[in-house]
């Protein structure tokens, strides 16, 4: 059901044969990853949940059950290039949903924790999902009522798979298993999975990754981090997400024969203890958590010993708190600066501590091609700023299923626009000075203002809104909008814009932490509204401390 090149770009055939040539894709599949590992060390800890009750996977009962899993769901009709919606929190099911998906060739659609009808349905649309896996109730939502709701206006959903009771739909145990099935695996040049992009966009885009291409880029930073049989990763921010997913992450630990442990919270009080009782030695965080770990440490009476690195990226990290962590927390720092469509960079383990503390890094690949533009798109002077465009052996060539908006975010020839604004250093570490997107980076999770807008927009006395990020000292922004009224209106509150925008059923993330009433809004030379002018008459104190 996927035509390569029209569901998704893919890359000339010329780049293609260079990185394997160059031995970047090795023809490998997920699948077949787990396979392996399980045959050369089937004894060992592969995976751990933490709560409510310690359970442990061997890498042999890990690659059973994903077998048996596997089987199960293509006796459910469940086959290759089918999209599976799958929102679970920090749960070992997590990664034996993904590894048994991966195997028949189905692709999971990485959904977060927090989305809710307005995200999870428009996944299901576009990518004709036939089936949806979920929690019961995950931080005091019930998931199997917007199920039945998603279900009943979605017509290609045919199956919602519950972990714990599943009121009306199929609890994802009894899904039948049946080792004997010939599962027909994928191709290693075919999608593996549809990863969510931070978007610009008043819908989000799916990122399509293959097996080959993601493997590189999980090889290279099991290599740059230095993850190793003896490495016990703690999954601290949703497991869906691309950087705890690929940045070494979970898949990164699996493919070293190392340990996965899943933490449920990301807070100190909850990962602390995991910390000290797994032994933990790596994880990643966002800036703002890295600022509460940092913190809590110096109080905590945890023995945060086992820690060995520490992965900060997702947003900008600032240097004063990057030079604070590693006495606080007792062990190294490395920033990563990545992206879900593919470019991920690292500090080196054997860089000065000045260059970790005020770089974002260097790219994994010898072959990620980086150029650094103007405004008109010519090559800016050595050290100068610029946007990023990048072209590599695990950079998408475009989205799934949207040709239009790739036409505006990849160049001619195949350059990604991250609309990020870095310059390089001497060594070729990046710094990351800012961005040109109209994105808002709240604490790491992006939030496109546009759809945002529109959620707004849709309120009866609503004649206009612009929506922009203030800065913000713990998350580094937040989101603030700015609404003008409809004449003749009821008066509005803030408090009603932040009600309707979560009742019209998007992630509680997205939901505006301020909101201004005025009268019309700031406009540049040719009439649009200017959002830099909002920007700037935006002040922090203005933010409420919630
Ligand atoms: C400044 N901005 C950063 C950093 C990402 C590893 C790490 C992060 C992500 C990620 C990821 C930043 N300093 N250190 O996928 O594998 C901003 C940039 C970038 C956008 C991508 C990974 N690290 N950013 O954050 O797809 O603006 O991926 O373009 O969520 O986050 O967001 P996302």
């Amino acid at each position: 059901t996927i035509t390569p090149g029209v569901d998704a770009p893919t890359w000339p055939a010329e780049f293609a044969d260079r990185y394997r040539a160059a031995g970047h894709w090795r023809g490998e599949t997920f699948g077949g990853m787990l396979r392996e590992r399980a045959a050369a060390h089937p004894d060992r800890i592969a995976l751990i949940d933490p709560a409510p009750e310690r359970r442990t996977w061997t890498y042999r009962e890990l690659d059973e059950r994903v077998d048996r899993l596997a089987a199960g769901f293509a006796a459910r009709g469940i086959g290759r290039g089918d999209r599976v919606v799958l929102q679970l929190p920090n749960i070992g099911e997590f990664v034996e949903v993904v590894f048994a998906l991966f195997r028949i060739g189905a692709l999971p659609v990485y959904a977060l924790p927090a989305h809710r009808a307005a995200e999870i349905g428009y996944f299901c649309a576009f990518t004709e999902a036939v089936a949806y896996v979920i929690p019961d109730r995950h931080a005091g939502f019930d998931h199997r009522t917007l199920a039945s709701e998603i279900q009943a206006t979605t017509p290609t959903l045919k199956l919602v798979f519950v972990v714990g009771d599943p009121g009306e739909h199929t609890p994802l145990a009894d899904v039948p298993r049946d080792p004997d099935r010939p599962l027909p695996g994928p191709e290693p040049h075919e999608l593996a999975f549809l990863q969510l992009s931070g978007g610009t966009t008043g819908v989000p885009k799916l990122i399509p990754r293959t097996h080959d291409d993601y493997l590189y880029s999980i090889r290279g930073s099991d290599e740059i981090c230095g993850v190793t049989a003896d490495t016990r990763f703690l999954v601290v921010l949703p497991a869906a997400h691309n950087f705890p997913m690929s940045s070494p992450g979970w898949l990164g630990a699996l493919h070293a024969g190392g340990t996965v442990v899943m933490c449920p919270r990301p807070d100190p009080a909850t990962a602390f203890p995991l910390v000290e009782r797994e032994r933990i030695t790596m994880t990643g965080l966002v800036p703002p958590l890295a600022l509460l770990w940092t913190d809590a440490a110096l109080t905590s009476g945890h023995d945060l010993s086992s820690l060995d690195l520490l992965l900060v990226g997702g947003a900008k990290y600032s240097e004063q708190a990057a030079r604070r962590l590693e006495p606080a927390l007792g062990c190294r720092l490395m920033q990563v600066f990545g992206m879900a469509e593919g470019l991920v960079c690292y500090t080196r383990l054997d860089d000065d501590r000045e260059t970790v503390v005020t770089t974002q890094g260097l790219p994994i690949s010898p072959d990620d091609e980086i150029r650094i533009v103007d405004d008109t798109g010519a090559d800016v002077p050595d050290g100068a700023f610029g946007h990023l465009l990048t072209r590599g052996p695990y950079t998408i060539r475009g989205y799934w299923r949207a040709p239009e908006h790739d036409a505006r975010s990849f160049t001619e020839d195949g350059f990604y626009r991250t609309g990020d604004i870095v310059r390089r250093v001497p060594s070729g570490h990046l710094v990351v000075e800012g961005r040109a997107k109209d994105q808002i980076n709240r604490g790491g999770e992006k939030i496109a203002p546009e759809e945002v807008e529109n959620a707004v927009l849709a309120h009866p006395s609503v004649h206009d809104v612009s929506v922009v990020a203030v800065p913000d000292e713990y998350l580094g922004e937040r989101t603030l909008a700015y609404v003008i009224p409809r004449a003749g209106a009821a008066p509005l509150k803030a408090a009603e814009i932040r009600r309707f925008v979560r009742e019209r059923g998007l992630a509680a993330y997205k939901v505006p932490d301020l909101v201004e009433f005025v009268p019309a809004f700031p406009r540049t030379g040719v009439g649009k509204t200017s959002k830099k002018a909002q920007r700037s008459t935006a002040t922090p104190k203005s933010i409420p401390t919630t």
